[in-house]
């Protein structure tokens, strides 16, 4: 009997595939998985945060989401649920809103949590109508802190590898200028003590303050993120290891080597290979959400580094997910797709958008270069998860609310599109805008996200 109804499903998805009707082909597979990685801070959270409230806005209060509409007419679709996915804790939609509702953005992810949306489909065909009445479609999404992900590269290097490119890393770029308290510690530490509990966690914490101080200033490649957690899994007390002069890296017998060694292997094999197997497996789609606001509020060095730290992610962004390379473009000889999204776009004028969307290509150009020669295409585009700021009186204004709960106007001067036009030294301060009271209809009001959506849903095969 179980058999039966196996088969009976397999011949429906096949009928399903068989149509031309763009919708049967987005819906022939039942589960898609969609990785929306990002660094932290790059609005992963508030993305979730939004889609749900505009799905679900739209299945309880019938609001016409206009880009989902053309996907998922409402004559097909019966229901579209928001459930929990199997062996994450639930993604705290609730918890978001009611920060959102007092005024204040979600709090910074921490742990990993998941969520599947779950579109119950009418079905159209006469045929299938009398097999089965519905089908259902899962979407599963993960999300999780933006410091993990930083850390993937760390699984194919040796902690000898690491440590010196770490070193290299942290002595250049506008990073070397929060590494100065860091260096000089270790200039200081005697080594020829042996490496006791209590001397690397000494080590640790010095390196974990460099670590921190560079996260406020905008440095976006720091390794390992998951130090950065307090409530982190892996115990960087106990385990910890930081980069070391390569004097005694190039000492495979020195003590401190050998004791950092071992911790790099432990963290490799407890933490970051089964952190790849459960969040950054394998997916359908890719979207990679980047935030430039960071950047162009420093320098334009932490520009050309947030461009370095992409390329680095490269391979963990798409061809690390050998599974989903080989699944969906090698043997079925389709095209993969890779989204690039620059986040919070409502911060700038909408005449300056162009414009930005023309530096996150320039800013991707080092990631994309590393696939010159996979079948994979790019796109790229701007979101707002929610339109927090409102049109100015010139086209190149905004207003907002801003933390003192003035509505107030800013001018913006032209966003640079390429690294080259932004001057040494000159940068754009973000405004200081707040989370509105009306924060659901700013939501309703994001921009791209009927873009991001499409992305989503459209079938692979054009
Ligand atoms: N203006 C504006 N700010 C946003 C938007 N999305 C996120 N932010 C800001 O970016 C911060 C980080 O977003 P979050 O979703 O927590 O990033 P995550 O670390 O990738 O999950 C938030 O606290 C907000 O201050 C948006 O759509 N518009
Ligand atoms: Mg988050």
């Amino acid at each position: 009997m179980q058999k039966n109804i196996a088969s009976l499903i397999d011949k429906t998805r096949a009928m399903a595939s068989f149509t031309s009707d763009k919708l049967a082909d987005v819906f022939s597979k039942e589960t898609h998985r969609f990785t929306i990685t990002g660094l932290s801070r790059s609005g992963k959270s508030m993305l979730f945060t939004s889609l749900i409230t505009l799905l679900k806005s739209r299945s309880e209060e019938g609001y016409a989401c206009l880009p989902l509409l053309r996907y998922l007419p409402p004559s097909k679709v019966l229901d579209m649920r928001i459930e929990p996915l199997e062996g994450y804790k639930p993604f705290p939609h609730l918890t978001n809103i009611t920060a959102l509702e007092n005024g204040q953005w979600p709090d910074a992810t921490e742990e990993a949590y998941g969520f599947k949306l779950v579109v119950r489909l009418k079905q159209t065909a006469s045929i299938k109508r009398h097999v089965l009445p519905h089908s259902d479609v899962v979407f599963e999404f993960i999300d999780y802190p933006g410091e993990w992900i930083t850390d993937i590269p760390m699984l194919s290097k040796t902690y000898a590898q690491w440590s010196d490119s770490a070193w290299a890393q942290l002595s250049s770029g506008p990073q070397q200028y929060f590494a100065d308290a860091w260096k000089t510690q270790v200039n200081r530490f005697d080594f020829e003590q042996p490496p006791t509990p209590e001397r690397i966690q000494h080590l640790v914490n010095a390196y974990r303050d460099y670590l921190i101080e560079a996260k406020t200033n905008g440095i976006s490649l720091l390794q390992p993120g998951s130090f950065l957690l307090d409530s982190s899994d892996f115990d960087w007390l106990e385990y910890g290891f930081t980069p070391l002069p390569s004097s005694i890296t190039s000492d495979v017998s020195h003590p401190w080597y050998k004791a950092f060694d071992a911790h790099f292997r432990t963290f490799q094999t407890k933490w970051l290979t089964p952190l790849k197997q459960s969040i950054f497996k394998e997916t359908d789609k890719q979207i990679i959400l980047v935030d430039l606001f960071e950047g162009l509020n420093h320098s334009r060095q932490h520009l050309y580094q947030l461009k370095e730290t992409l390329s680095h992610l490269a391979d963990t962004f798409v061809y690390g997910q050998s599974n989903w390379l080989s699944r969906n473009i090698l043997k079925k000889e389709q095209i993969g797709k890779v989204a690039f999204v620059a986040t919070k776009a409502d911060l700038i004028p909408a005449s300056q958008r162009p414009n930005l969307l023309q530096l996150l290509t320039q800013i991707t150009e080092g990631a994309r270069a590393r696939f010159t020669d996979k079948p994979i295409t790019f796109e790229h585009f701007l979101v707002s998860a929610m339109q927090v700021t409102d049109e100015g009186s010139t086209e190149h204004a905004i207003r907002y609310k801003d933390s003192q709960g003035r509505y107030v106007e800013s001018t913006f001067e032209t966003i640079p599109s390429t690294l080259k036009e932004m001057d040494e030294g000159s940068h754009f301060p973000t405004e200081d805008v707040c989370v509105p009271p009306d924060y659901k209809a700013r939501i309703l009001a994001g921009k791209g996200l009927d873009r991001l959506l499409q992305f989503l849903l459209e079938g692979e095969r054009e």
